[in-house]
Parts: structure tokens; sequence; C-alpha cells
């Protein structure tokens, strides 16, 4: 077991992982920018090291940092949290130069599922269904057009090095093909120098829905369920479900396929293979190899510690659970609550004069809030996770619209009115929404 763990993170995620370890018995290294002096995850850590000033490149990106601040407490293990270096191979690289134990999947397979391109050709050969499209790189028009011609517009240019929303291009008839795909492969160079994009068939009213598993060091890979993260706004998940609404036969095939192709690549740790939903079939969108914000609607469902079990199989343990063991049961919700206006979504950072948080059964806040905390503009706009648990969702619903009513964030905006309006639309309370439902939603609504 990990005598010392450095978690190279901020806020909710920090605390969340520091509570895994204190319950492990291992020593915690709390990291921070000088923003972050006040932070709580700050005051509960063993430990505590400024690593730089608060743009991220300088902090919490800085890897020279980190790993001397690893050097420094003498931690042997590293938790990268979500974000940030979290699936970024190069400093997995560099910690195990150190021989420092990333907590995290292993390394070819962060650099693998990292690129868009060749995700999606393991995802082919692994037998995971995949959305129609081009087989890898489209470089010239020509080939472009063969493909387009082939799988019909609407259809997506996405750049390989892509994700999470970023250099997409859609294309909705051939006039408009060879202008976006030379805009795609510049805008791709540029961003993230790589001017590999891909085509693929633009589905235009799917769900979102994605697949945890997790597996230990002897390759003992179990999945836990699904989760519906469609409620999202410009590629920013606000709310997330489970289990989703689809057939339950359905449901299991995917997890199960999901499993035993991961399984035959020997992946370990945590991972969520993020798919399409429409007209009962799934489709590979991509995969991320490191823990979810979302992770603890899966937890409640599962009754079972995600992050525990990732830093016990990062220390040579076995899962402690096989498939058949588990017994997922009920429903739950996580609501993302953010520092802004709730109509607008700009971001409002500021000082938190007062903090309550809702509890009660089945009712779950994982934040680092607390009355008199300045909240920077720094970093991401989360700060706090709401999670609700319960028999059903019509329960879970009314127990999540009691606790966002009871929550008290004075001082600085939040988006908690926008959840509380959330939960009256028809829409939403029966399930049957899409990815495109919120935004179509919002731009309808008559403006205050
Ligand atoms: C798509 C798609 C429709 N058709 N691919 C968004 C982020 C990145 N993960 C890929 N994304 C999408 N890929 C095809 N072929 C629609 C989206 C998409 C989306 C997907 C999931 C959740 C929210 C989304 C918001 C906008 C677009």
């Amino acid at each position: 077991m990990f005598n010392k763990v450095l978690i190279a993170n901020r806020g909710e995620i920090a605390i969340r992982i520091l509570r895994a370890c204190k319950e492990l018995g291992i020593q915690t290294v709390a990291v921070y920018s000088t923003a972050d002096e006040n932070a709580m995850h700050v005051k509960m850590a063993d430990e505590s090291i400024c690593i730089g000033p608060p743009p991220s490149l300088k902090s919490y990106l800085n890897i020279p940092a980190i790993i001397s601040a690893c050097e420094i407490s003498g931690a042997d293990a590293v938790h990268p949290g979500y974000g940030f270096l979290s699936e970024n191979f190069g400093f997995v690289e560099k910690l195990e130069a150190h021989s420092i134990k990333f907590i995290g999947p292993k390394f070819e397979h962060i650099k693998m599922m990292g690129d868009k391109i060749l995700a999606k050709k393991s995802a082919v050969n692994l037998g995971i269904p995949i959305i129609p499209g081009s087989n890898g790189e489209v470089k010239d028009f020509k080939e472009a057009k063969k493909i387009a011609d082939k799988i019909g517009y609407p259809i997506i240019i996405k750049a390989s090095s892509g994700g999470g929303g970023r250099g997409m291009t859609k294309v909705l008839e051939e006039k408009d093909l060879d202008s976006s795909l030379k805009k795609s492969a510049l805008e791709a160079k540029k961003i993230f120098n790589d001017e590999r994009v891909y085509i693929e068939k633009y589905l235009q009213n799917p769900k979102h829905i994605e697949v945890q598993i997790i597996g230990d060091e002897y390759n003992n890979l179990i999945h836990l369920g699904e989760r519906d993260c469609s409620i999202q706004r410009r590629n920013q998940k606000l709310l997330e479900e489970s289990p989703s609404i689809v057939d339950r036969k359905i449901r299991k095939d995917i997890c199960q396929l999901t499993v035993d192709s991961l399984k035959s690549i020997n992946y370990s740790s945590v991972g969520t293979v993020e798919y399409l939903y429409e007209d009962g079939n799934f489709y590979f969108m991509e995969m991320n190899t490191r823990l979810q914000v979302e992770h603890p609607v899966t937890e409640e469902i599962y009754n079972f510690d995600i992050v525990k079990e990732q830093i016990l199989s990062a220390s040579k343990y076995k899962l402690s659970v096989d498939q058949n063991s588990l017994n997922p049961s009920g429903h739950s919700i996580e609501c993302r609550i953010n520092a802004e206006n709730p109509d607008t979504f700009i971001p409002s950072p500021g000082i938190i004069s007062n903090f309550y948080d809702p509890g009660g059964p089945g009712v779950r806040v994982d934040s680092g809030c607390y009355s008199g905390l300045e909240i920077p503009p720094h970093y991401d706009s989360l700060i706090a996770k709401l999670i609700v648990y319960d028999k059903d969702r019509i329960s879970c619903i009314k127990r999540l619209k009691r606790s966002l009513e009871e929550f008290v964030i004075e001082g600085i905006e939040t988006t908690i009115p926008f959840f509380l309006d959330l939960l009256e639309q028809e829409k939403f309370l029966n399930g049957d929404y899409d990815i495109n439902w919120l935004e179509d939603y919002q731009n309808n609504k008559e403006r205050p």
C-alpha cells in the first residue's frame, strides 16, 4: 500500500481523493496555487506545497513543479483527478522515470485513447460499434467527397487530437465540404498541433450514454453500469443520471461488450467509454482514461467506492468484488453546481458569504466550499456536486428538488435556480431528452 499520495488537483475532486486516502490510512499531500491558499483541500491534507501562481499553466499543469513537490514530500504515488494532467501521457512517463506511481490507466492506453483516430480503430478491432464514416484520416476533398456521398449528409468533421467538443465542424451539404475540411485541418493544426481530421455521419438526436469500467492489475475488469450525460450546454455536462431510460437488455449488452473488449487489451484502473445512442443503437464516440466528475452517480447506484478501489488497484490489490457480486439498485442524479449566472452561465467568482449544504437520507454534496471562501476566476466554475439517490427516478427527482431548495450559497451567483427550473420541464421529467434538448429549450424560452 502507498505510504503517501500527492493529489495533483484542486477543488471538490482533490477533497474526494483525500477522503479515500485517509480511509485507507495513506498520508496525503496537497498542491496548490497562490489563488488556492485558503482552499479546503489544503486545510485537509497532511502536507501542502505551493506549486506556483494562479494560472493553471504555471501551477496545476506545471509538471516540473509537481514532480519537485513529490520529491520534497517523498510521495510514492500521484492521483491526477480529472482535467489538468489526468490524461497527459508525458506526465505519466516523467512520474515513472522518477519511480512515482501514477494512479490511473497504463501509459499506452492513455496515449491510444487520446488519439481519436487510433481510439476509433481500436474500437473497430475490439468489436465495439462505431459511427459510420472514414476509415481513419481524411486528407483531401476527393476522399472526403467519396465518404460523404456514401454515408450521406449531414456529416461531421472531427480533429483526431480533439475531444470534449473541440475541433468539430458539422457539414450539411457538399458545397461546404471543401472549405470545412480545409478550415478543420487548419484549426486542428493551430489548436492541437495535429492537422489530422476524420469524418463521421452526423447523428441528429442522440443521447450521450457512457459506461463506467474499473480494473486491477491482474486483468480483473468490471463495469459499473452506465450514465446518461445528455443534459449539457456547449459540451459542458450539467446533470448526469443513472440508470438511463434505455431498454434494460440493450444497456446490459453494451456494458458487457465494453468490459469484454477492454479486458482483451488488459485495460486497468478506471475508464469511461462514451457512446452516442440513437434508435436502439450504441455507437462508440470516445474513451476517457481518467476518473470523471460524475463518478459519484455510479458509486451511489452500486454502493461501490470507485476512488478507493482505484487507489487499491494501483497498489497491486485485486478488485474487492467481481461482476456477479455487484447489486446495482435505485436511481441517482448529479447536478453540477457552478459559480455562474443561472440564465447566462457567465462565471460569477467572488467570496461566498454564506454556505449551507443540504443533507438527509440519500443526499451527498461533494464540495470544497465554506462560508468566507473566495472562488477564484482562474479555474473551472464547478464549486459543488449535489448527488442524490433514491429507490426510483420519481422519488430521486423529488429528493433532488428538496435538496436544491435547501442549498444556500450566498455572495456569488450559482446555477441552482437553473436546476430548479429544469426539474419542472416535462421532457426532463419523462427522461425522453437528447443532447440537443437543453439548448433548444433555452433558445426557445422567453427571455426574462
Ligand atoms: C458527434 C455528434 C453527432 N454525431 N458525432 C461532442 C463532443 C465530442 N465528444 C463529440 N461530440 C459529438 N459528436 C457524431 N457523429 C454530436 C456530438 C455532440 C455531443 C455529444 C455528446 C454530448 C454532447 C454533445 C454536444 C454537442 C455535440
